[in-house]
């Protein structure tokens, strides 16, 4: 159990403007209805809901999504600062323009590599050029890298090297942008990729070279990358994701690995949910992610997994 004292800031990031259905700007509060505060209170943490970040409604899409990032970047930054770890709750995917810029900057200033586990069904590297949609929630990681076509001069971002990031769980990625991922050297999981080696051998790799490199990891942890059976509120759902088990068992791996310091909750979309189901398997992913049930009994079945 960790000690009292280890820090825990909820930041609620609230918007569906990266979206191409309403809703996901509902997912902070449903987070809180779902108990995510007092889960992760119960494991030990000194947990604080900081609110969420203010958001004009009156903007277009695109100066909201640029708004809420200098927001959260600001706010998980100074959460850093704090020494506490900050859990952004979207809100769809864009939230991680903003949050993970964050993180980068602080990890530039503390002089630590960034690692990005990008745990999704897609692969968010479209660009203005490649987008098939105009959704900006589909370019989030292809800002963070560095692609151009955005304005990432302000004094709020800072970028993440591609190389660092490894997607779990893909199995939509437009060609376009799957060919730009493939450019950029970053690594990519897809489900086919896990029905074959499973997740633990990939995720086991990954982690060994954040713990070599004595790296900071953040989890983006966009929901849509379990099934949809198990994760129904979502706006955009796609067959084949993850089994609960396979869920939980990158949370634990994860846990075990001591190495992840910041986390994106995102694309809930309580409209679309069905009985609070898929608030409900985020709240035991967080939980996980932060200790639950990772008892020194299961481990010792699991002895590939304890060795981080
Ligand atoms: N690739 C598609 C697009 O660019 C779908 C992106 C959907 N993104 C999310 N977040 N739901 O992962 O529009
Ligand atoms: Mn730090
Ligand atoms: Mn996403
Ligand atoms: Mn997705």
């Amino acid at each position: 159990r960790p000690a009292a004292g280890n820090r825990i800031d909820l930041i609620g990031v609230p918007t569906d403007a990266g979206a191409s259905c309403r809703g996901a700007a509902l997912g902070p509060d449903d987070l809180r209805t779902a108990g995510l505060a007092e889960r992760l209170a119960g494991l030990g943490y000194a947990v604080a809901d900081l609110g969420d970040i203010n958001v004009d409604r009156r903007l277009t899409a695109a100066a909201e999504i640029e708004a809420l990032a200098i927001g959260a970047s600001q706010a998980g930054y100074q959460s850093l600062e704090n020494g506490a770890r900050p859990v952004f709750l979207g809100g769809d995917h864009s939230i991680s323009m903003g949050s993970v810029a964050g993180v980068a900057r602080h990890c530039r200033d503390a002089g630590r590599p960034l690692f990005v586990l990008w745990f999704d069904a897609h692969g968010d590297f479209n660009t203005w050029s490649t987008t098939e949609t105009g959704n900006i929630h589909g370019m989030s990681l292809a800002r963070l890298c560095g692609e151009p076509g955005f304005a990432n001069d302000a004094a709020w971002f800072a970028e993440v090297d591609p190389a660092n990031v490894m997607i779990l769980g893909a199995r939509a990625l437009d060609c376009e942008e799957a060919q730009l991922i493939e450019a950029r050297g970053v690594q990519v999981v897809d489900m086919d990729a896990v029905r074959i080696a499973g997740v633990a051998t990939p995720l086991r790799h990954f982690l060994d070279r954040v713990e070599a490199a004595n790296g900071h990891l953040h989890l983006s942890l966009d929901v849509d990358a379990m099934d949809p059976s198990l994760a129904p509120g979502v706006g955009t759902t796609v067959p084949g994701g993850l089994t609960l088990a396979e869920g939980r068992l990158v949370m634990e791996m994860l846990h075990r690995s001591g190495r992840v310091g910041s986390l994106d909750l995102v694309e809930l979309n309580p409209v679309l949910d069905r009985y609070g189901k898929s608030a409900d398997l985020m709240v035991d992913l967080a939980a996980r992610l932060f200790g639950e049930a990772a008892t020194a009994t299961r481990l010792a079945r699991l002895p590939d997994l304890a060795t981080a």
